[in-house]
């Protein structure tokens, strides 16, 4: 078909892909064209992301990407992770490897930031959930170390792609509100929380928004991916979470959803941010999406636990086909022990089969032994942990939920949505599995004028486009909530 093909690039914690999205009226058509391994390097003993490699992923999947329009994409759109950034000199070159949000560099950023914003004015302000890693802890972390002394610019991860590729420099609105800088309800720079912990606002270029043009590839980037130019570069919801959100599949307001990949970002879509005390309590998190809207929503570990438990399994000489021990699992009695799957303690790398095995122990449970059964612990823990996220997010905005939309990589685990729908006693539907690429790709194409609308519209392309599965929920929630009950008093290490 002569429908113009876009380019997204999506950088995951896992994997990077680039897709070509073909869009038209009633069309929408997603290939993947290039996928390559994110594998984060320590050095020094600092945990890096190895951006150069990323960046190479990219110029390979660019040229794919030219290859499957048949010429030159009709535009490129960049999204990746939250909160990371680099830093640039004077002279525009990156000063240092971006450092990876689960390195321990923030371990006592909290206390002193707590010092100078008490954590329910920092929440009232910014809206932004605690995590450890969130931009502000990290470059209070950084303060005074000559790499931040020496740089005239910050730019966050997808920013800093598009800046490779374009020789534009511009910080993504959606991205940005992951910084704790960002007032949510004025959705720009928030002065007096950058005042109070004496960070630079000046270091950000200027606040784009999702649409907006962001460049155009530089002549040595036409090179080296064989494009020819013009092709311009669109920004779009640059944070993946805000992407993926913008392709949930809903047929109307009452849904709530979970971004299942290496996180489950569990919540609902708003028109305004929830800042109260009890929101903040309930750790949950206001971060700007596509078109106005808000993500209230809690980070929970999501299959980051099984991707370290698969890692540990394989270090060990024991390697596990995820298939097979999905298969093996969903065989496993349910909710024999189940853990905190928000839990802060399990966000660093390692040994993460015995830090599954001490919470189990710590809460009186039996201690899951082999894979199958570590696996099990898993997924019914983020099952369980999607149910709480899910019931809290419609008792701390006043909205109701009907349905659960589960998408990313996550959507592909069937037992794990079973599992979501018996523990939320909701229907879950699940898919597109590549739903950051579907949302990067949608934002470029209105942009474009190849698809219209609003998020309904673009919503509704989705519904008409692509393969859902439907899951209802089935069985007692009784024993959902026996499991609660066994780990709501855990006063483990990451409980504060
Ligand atoms: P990220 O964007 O954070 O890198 P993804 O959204 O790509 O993460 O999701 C990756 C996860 O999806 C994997 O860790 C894996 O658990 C799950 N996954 C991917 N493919 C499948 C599959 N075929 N069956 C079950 N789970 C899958
Ligand atoms: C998911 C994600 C999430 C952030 C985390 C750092 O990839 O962007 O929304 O909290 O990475």
């Amino acid at each position: 078909s002569r429908a113009p093909v876009f380019a997204a690039v999506d950088l995951g914690a896992s994997s990077g892909r680039v897709m070509a999205g073909r869009v038209g009226a009633g069309t929408l058509e997603l290939e993947e064209v290039h996928r390559f391994p994110n594998i984060p390097v320590r050095l020094g003993g600092t945990l890096h992301w190895d951006v150069l490699s990323l960046h190479r992923g990219v110029l390979d999947g660019l040229r794919a990407a030219g290859r499957a329009a048949g010429g030159r994409p009709a535009s490129v759109g960049i999204d990746s992770w939250a909160v990371d950034y680099g830093l640039l000199d004077a002279t525009g070159a990156l000063i240092g490897n971006p450092v990876h949000y689960r390195d321990n560099r923030t371990e006592h950023a909290a206390r002193t930031v707590a010092d100078v914003l008490p954590p329910a004015e920092l929440y009232a302000a910014t809206g932004l959930q605690y995590l450890p890693f969130n931009t502000v802890y990290q470059l209070v972390a950084a303060r005074g170390t000559p790499a931040l002394a020496a740089a005239r610019r910050l730019l966050l991860v997808p920013d800093l792609v598009s800046y490779w590729l374009t020789g534009e420099a511009g910080t993504e609105l959606t991205n940005a509100s992951t910084t704790q800088l960002i007032d949510p309800r004025a959705r720009d720079w928030s002065r007096p929380v950058a005042d109070a912990l004496g960070i630079d606002l000046g270091l950000f270029p200027p606040l784009r928004r999702p649409g907006d043009p962001a460049g155009r590839l530089l002549p040595d980037v036409l090179d080296e991916t064989g494009l020819t130019g013009p092709v311009p570069v669109t920004a779009v919801g640059s944070h993946d979470t805000a992407s993926a959100v913008a392709a949930v599949p809903a047929r109307d307001e009452r849904f709530a959803y979970i971004a299942t990949g290496t996180w489950s970002l569990a919540g609902m879509e708003l028109d305004a941010p929830v800042l109260t005390e009890e929101s903040r309590r309930a750790n949950f998190t206001n971060e700007l999406g596509v078109d106005g809207t808000v993500r209230h929503l809690r980070n929970v570990m999501g299959l980051w636990l099984l991707q370290e438990c698969l890692r540990a399994w394989e270090s060990e000489g024991r390697p596990q086909d995820l298939g097979e021990l999905l298969r093996r699992a969903a065989g496993e009695p349910g909710l024999r022990s189940v853990v905190d799957a928000a839990d802060p303690e399990f966000i660093a790398p390692g040994r993460m089969p015995d830090r599954i095995a001490d919470a189990c122990r710590r809460t009186g449970q039996p201690v899951p032994r082999d894979p199958a059964a570590v696996t099990r612990c898993v997924l019914d823990s983020l099952a369980l942990a999607h149910r709480r996220a899910v019931e809290d997010a419609q008792r701390l905005s006043g909205r109701v939920a009907d349905t659960v939309h589960v998408v990313g990589g996550g959507a592909r685990n069937e037992l794990l949505c079973r599992l979501t729908a018996d523990a939320c006693g909701l229907p879950v539907v699940a898919g597109p599995a590549e739903a950051a690429a579907f949302g990067n790709v949608l934002v470029q194409a209105r942009a474009a004028g190849a698809a219209g609308g609003g998020l309904p519209g673009l919503r509704a392309l989705l519904r008409e486009t692509q393969p859902l599965r439907r899951y209802e929920p089935a069985g007692d929630r009784r024993p959902w909530d026996r499991a609660a009950a066994r780990i709501a008093g855990d006063t483990g290490p990451g409980k504060r």
